[in-house]
């Protein structure tokens, strides 16, 4: 079994953690409370799902996973929550007070209070598992918390479990919008421990999730919780190959490889395909060459910067659901021959495609 250990840290960390596993457990079909009704083989934890989800030898599925904060308002909204009876309680932690936006707050002073408890928890859970795989670790590079504790846990876990891979999901200060005047701050210093002690992040920013929401989905108020939606579906899309047998196989390991020419180049944007309103849904045609020129729209990209206004170093395409690896083949030679002026010269063949053959839910 190839496990994966999740993390997830400060308020944006711990609330785009949420939607993730409830999406995951729309999933695999785990109900609120844990149980798999289509579970065959009850306590011995061998289907896909676990990778994800420890099983008890009563079949209850429990998320390989760590809530932190520094305040306790974000993790108790999960105690008392729809999913409270999914986590073990050692499995949310709360401090007494947050780091305020302050970096040197979470990296250092209220942070370390709590590091040394979060990475013996930590230890737990790794210890459960046969063949750990790595560490996702969600958070915002803007907030105290996330930056400053977030740093800091994966320079601990460098320490730790050296050639574990360290995958994070991070919520990057946008350009325009910000709820704080030192989130630049946060996540220079941020960035600095991410450079060297992670091996791949991929990057969100509000600002362009709120423009998929209002203009794409067509949305009028969007929230955080449609924001975070939109995360938990290119998480559950990364990690779809992981989860389920596929005809095409990447793993975390393989998309860093093929995707990272220099280690430091690790920061991806995600594109996401289908996006439709609500209104349009029935209109829309889920073809390969429609989602292939979709997934490289602008407009699809969760990070507001323009990929048009530079070049791909390297892209991997992942596929859900059942369709021809042959047409997504030549799909992707279309795309690199026709848009080679956007693809650097230097690396050729620089997108990978993989398939899963089971489909999204919950689009
Ligand atoms: N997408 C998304 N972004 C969020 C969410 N909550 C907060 N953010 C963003 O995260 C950044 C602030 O970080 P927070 O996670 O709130 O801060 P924190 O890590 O809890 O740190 P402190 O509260 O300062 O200790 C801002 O850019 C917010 O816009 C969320 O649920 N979803
Ligand atoms: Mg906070």
């Amino acid at each position: 079994m190839r496990e994966c250990v999740s993390i997830h840290i400060g308020q944006a960390g711990v609330q785009t953690g949420m939607a993730c596993w409830e999406l995951l457990c729309l999933e695999h079909g785990i109900q609120p409370d844990g149980q798999l009704p289509a579970d065959r083989t009850v306590g011995s934890g061998d289907e896909a799902a676990n990778t994800f989800f420890t099983e008890t030898g009563a079949g209850k599925h429990v998320p390989r996973c760590l809530m932190v904060d520094l305040e306790p308002t974000v993790v108790d909204e999960i105690r008392t929550g729809s999913y409270r009876h999914l986590f073990h309680p050692e499995q949310l932690i709360s401090g007494k007070e947050d780091a305020a936006n302050n970096y040197a707050r979470g990296h250092y002073t209220v942070g370390k209070e709590l590091i040394d408890l979060t990475l013996d928890r930590v230890r737990k859970l790794a210890d459960q598992c046969t063949g750990l795989q790595g560490f996702m670790i969600f958070h915002a590079f803007g907030g105290g918390t996330g930056s400053g504790l977030g740093s800091l846990l994966l320079e601990r876990l460098t320490v730790d479990y050296q050639k574990k891979s360290k995958i994070e999901f991070a919520v990057y200060p946008s350009p325009q919008v910000a709820t704080a005047v030192v989130e630049p701050y946060n996540s220079v210093l941020c960035t600095h421990a991410m450079n060297e002690h992670s091996d791949v992040a991929f990057m969100v920013d509000n600002e362009a999730l709120y423009d998929i929401c209002f203009r794409t989905l067509k949305l009028t108020t969007p929230t955080y919780g449609d924001l975070n939606h939109l995360v938990s579906a290119a998480m559950s899309g990364v990690t779809c190959c992981l989860r389920f047998p596929g005809q095409l196989n990447s793993d975390l390991r393989k998309l860093a490889v093929n995707l990272i020419p220099f280690p430091r180049l690790h920061f991806f944007m995600i594109g996401y395909a289908p996006l439709t309103s609500r209104g349009s849904q029935q209109y829309r045609a889920l073809t390969v060459p429609e989602l292939t020129q979709q997934m490289f729209d602008a407009k699809n990209m969760m990070c507001a910067s323009d990929p048009r206004h530079g070049r791909y170093l390297t892209a991997a395409s992942m596929f859900r659901g059942r369709m021809s690896t042959k047409e997504v083949d030549e799909q992707m030679l279309n795309i690199q021959n026709k848009n080679s002026s956007y693809f650097v010269e230097w690396i050729p063949n620089n997108i990978k495609s993989s398939v899963c053959d089971i489909p999204p839910k919950g689009l």
